[in-house]
């Protein structure tokens, strides 16, 4: 999803994460996966990174930070810029693949196939691109979904999503999770999770609740409406708060068993590097976490499960750390 220019302001290595971000966007358009992992990682890591960096050797330290980009860091120290960033970001293509990945719904791929087409501008697109349903909403507010959403704003749109669930049935209790729950300045979109305590009202609550935000005009755009998942129901679309100036702004709502509301949230906050690295200490462990719970004594034969092992009681997400034998990390502790 759109969490490009995201890097944090707070941060005192802020320009050198930004020269960093331009040289991940690069490899974005050219679908380079291990080096798109190792900046994010690395990206996320100087972010977290609480001193300004003054060497190769304190950048070297962090974890994260492997030689090679230690290097580059140095370089930014040493001139400001990264070299290699003013070679590619001068071309034309990568500027044109960057510009058309912020289509929702566009891959690497697509942004090449359209500039192989001989398109260059979002115009290009409207008028000569093939575009599938996603790509069609992406690019109608092409310029409100590639802005991030400041924090505040996510607290609004949460509040009323919060008040469209009271209206469809008591109860539900709802949670922004995702960059905003880990605290985030700003966000890429506002992920709200929904549930209900009593263990059974979340089951007719879907769709209606959708229905009652699109005739408020709250929701505004379709993009993924999935009900197949297990118990859980997602919706992926676009909304906007009432008002002139208010913005088209990406949304995802899951409502969820209560039984499974703990690892929904724990899955739902993320980061998704985070969400990675638990998953993979859960499958170390011969245990397997999901949004919908954690398994222990699960038989696995090379990456095939042979059993489905046991459901652990998680009631909350510090029972999901306990369970794993790791200390408990609040959200904001969860970036990376
Ligand atoms: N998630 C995940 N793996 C993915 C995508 C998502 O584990 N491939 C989980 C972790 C994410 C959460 O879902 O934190 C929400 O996904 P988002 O794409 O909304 O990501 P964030 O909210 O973390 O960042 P952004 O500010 O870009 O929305
Ligand atoms: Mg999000
Ligand atoms: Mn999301």
């Amino acid at each position: 999803s759109s969490s490009r220019h995201d890097h944090q302001s707070s941060s005192p290595n802020h320009q050198v994460t930004e020269e960093l971000t331009k040289l991940l966007e690069v490899y974005r358009a050219n679908n380079d996966t291990w080096r798109i992992a190792g900046y994010q990682k690395a990206i996320a890591a100087i972010n977290a990174y609480p001193k300004e960096i003054t060497s190769y050797d304190e950048a070297r330290q962090i974890r994260g930070v492997g030689e090679r980009l230690a290097a580059k860091v140095a370089e930014i120290l040493a001139s400001g810029k990264l070299r290699k960033v003013e070679e590619v970001c001068g071309s034309e293509e990568t500027a044109v693949i960057s510009l058309f990945l912020g289509v929702w719904g566009a891959g690497p791929s697509t942004a090449r196939a359209w500039y192989a087409q001989g398109l260059r501008t979002l115009q290009d697109l409207h008028e000569r691109a093939s575009l599938t349903r996603h790509q069609k909403v992406g690019l109608l507010h092409y310029h409100d979904l590639n802005a991030r959403i400041p924090r505040h704003e996510a607290a609004a749109i949460h509040s009323f999503v919060s008040r469209c669930c009271a209206e469809v049935c008591a109860g539900l209790v709802t949670e922004v999770c995702g960059s905003y729950r880990r605290g985030r300045a700003t966000c890429g979109d506002v992920d709200i999770l929904v549930s209900h305590p009593d263990g059974s009202s979340h089951h007719d609550v879907f769709l209606p609740l959708l229905d009652n935000m699109k005739k408020k005009g709250f929701l505004t755009d379709d993009l993924v409406t999935q009900e197949d998942n297990g118990n859980q129901q997602k919706y992926l679309g676009v909304c906007r708060l009432p008002g002139p100036d208010s913005k088209h702004r990406r949304i995802d709502i899951i409502v969820v068993p209560y039984s499974e509301f703990a690892p929904a949230l724990l899955y739902f906050t993320g980061s998704a590097h985070f969400n990675r690295s638990m998953r993979l200490l859960a499958t170390k462990m011969g245990m397997s976490l999901s949004e919908h719970g954690l398994r222990t004594n699960v038989v696995r034969k090379g990456r095939e499960k042979l059993n489905d092992g046991c459901l652990l009681p998680t009631q909350t997400e510090e029972s999901i750390f306990e369970h794993l034998g790791l200390p408990y990390r609040a959200p904001h502790e969860r970036d990376h």
